[in-house]
């Protein structure tokens, strides 16, 4: 076995019960992004750009999703030499039904990791919609001689309240953090994405595993007896567009975000390609004529006939003539028939919408259809 410097361990089990009823049958992670991928593509992707060629997927809730998906994980170009590779690491697989946390679900696994040798083990979760070079961060790690750094970025005052925030002094080393506090001082987030040097933080699972007032969780537990000690934690500060979508309200802005101008975010960029499991629905069956949409990202293996502005239309969906799409989301193979009205909403996997049917939501809250469900027009 090869010692590696870095392998990584992506959470991908969480119920996402805030983003129900779009998970009713997938996990959080295996959620429809961007008119072609999945939430998991993009921290799979960036492993792969970033030259990390061992990952761990850590899945529990509706685990076939992500293995269905995943599958060997050819989709992502690993090199295929030695222990390199995507492994799939359901909780089942260590004899339990659920990890009872983030830290309990990387505990659980350190066998897995300590075949790698790995001198450091960076920490992801599958929930999050950015394009980053790990290596910057890995950079930084080895650069301040420190043996745990985290991922940080500054979020709006009013959404602190979804994130560990923290404070740092003029070196980046973290001097307070709160996990989702009521009140918080700081609107400098955690990205949920660590850096560990593994010894270090195999000496702080052992701990926390004996410990029964432990929810074994990074944020409410690692994190704040880390920082407890006398150790030197710090905060890498990302420079570009990253979205937590873990509510249906930020994952439908996310998807708004795809089709404004922005300057600072393109999901496709040449440079840091994105890889998905290819599942072709149907052959490109249509382009829409430009007069028929504005604004809109649509694949081109749906079936279109209706009008669309400002929306994101996935592979395999099928729109109906005289239906109307307005800053919306339309999951893969949606069948949504004619004369249809649909405006700030988000149509999962598979959902039935039947002729004349209204699904309309409002400025604070965005209407949510949950996959393969069925809505007829009302009488
Ligand atoms: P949350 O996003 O709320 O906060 P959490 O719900 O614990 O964190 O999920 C993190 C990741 O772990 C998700 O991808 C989830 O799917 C996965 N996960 C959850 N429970 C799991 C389990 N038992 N087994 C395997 N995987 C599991 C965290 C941090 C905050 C930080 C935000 C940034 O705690 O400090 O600000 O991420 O999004
Ligand atoms: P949400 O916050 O939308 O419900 P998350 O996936 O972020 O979705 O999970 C919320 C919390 O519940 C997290 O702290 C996570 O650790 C915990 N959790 C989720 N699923 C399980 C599970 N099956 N077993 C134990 N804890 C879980």
């Amino acid at each position: 076995m090869d010692k590696k410097s870095c392998i990584a361990m992506l959470l991908a089990g969480g119920e996402g019960r805030r983003l129900s009823p779009l998970t009713s049958k997938q996990a959080k992670p295996a959620v429809p992004f961007g008119g072609h991928y999945r939430i998991i593509d993009f921290p799979l992707s960036n492993c792969v750009n970033s030259g990390i060629d061992t990952i761990g997927v850590l899945t529990q809730y509706e685990a076939e999703s992500l293995h269905e998906h995943i599958g060997k994980g050819e989709a992502w170009k690993l090199p295929e030499t030695g222990n390199s590779g995507i492994s799939l690491l359901p909780s089942y697989n260590v004899g339990v039904t659920e990890y009872s946390g983030t830290a309990d679900a990387i505990y659980k696994n350190m066998e897995y990791i300590d075949s790698h040798e790995p001198e450091n083990v960076l920490i992801l979760s599958g929930d999050h919609i950015y394009h980053m070079d790990y290596r910057e961060m890995l950079d930084f790690h080895n650069h301040s001689k420190t043996r745990a750094t985290i991922s940080v970025m500054p979020v709006p005052w009013d959404e602190a309240h979804r994130f560990g925030v923290m404070s740092t002094d003029e070196h980046y080393r973290i001097t307070e953090f709160a996990e989702k506090p009521e009140k918080p001082a700081s609107n400098l987030a955690s990205m949920g994405i660590y850096l560990f040097n593994w010894k270090y933080l195999k000496e702080h699972l052992v701990a926390d595993a004996a410990d029964p007032n432990s929810s074994h969780d990074f944020g409410k537990d690692i994190i704040p007896k880390m920082l407890s000690g006398e150790d030197r934690l710090h905060a890498f500060e990302f420079k570009g567009y990253w979205r937590d979508v873990g509510t249906i309200h930020s994952l439908w802005e996310a998807h708004m975000d795809l089709l404004s101008n922005n300057q600072d975010w393109q999901l496709l960029k040449e440079e840091w390609p994105m890889y998905t499991r290819e599942v072709r629905t149907k052959p490109n069956s249509f382009t829409p004529p430009a007069l028929q949409v504005k604004s809109c990202m649509i694949h081109d293996s749906c079936t279109f006939d209706g009008v669309a502005e400002r929306s994101v239309i996935f592979n395999g969906a099928e729109i109906g003539r005289n239906t109307k799409i307005k800053d919306s989301v339309i999951m893969p193979n949606a069948k949504i028939g004619r004369n249809v009205l649909i405006e700030r909403a988000i149509i999962g996997e598979g959902a039935i919408i039947k002729e004349g049917a209204v699904i309309k939501g409002s400025t604070s809250e965005i209407s949510v259809i949950g996959p393969y469900e069925m809505i007829t027009a009302k009488p």
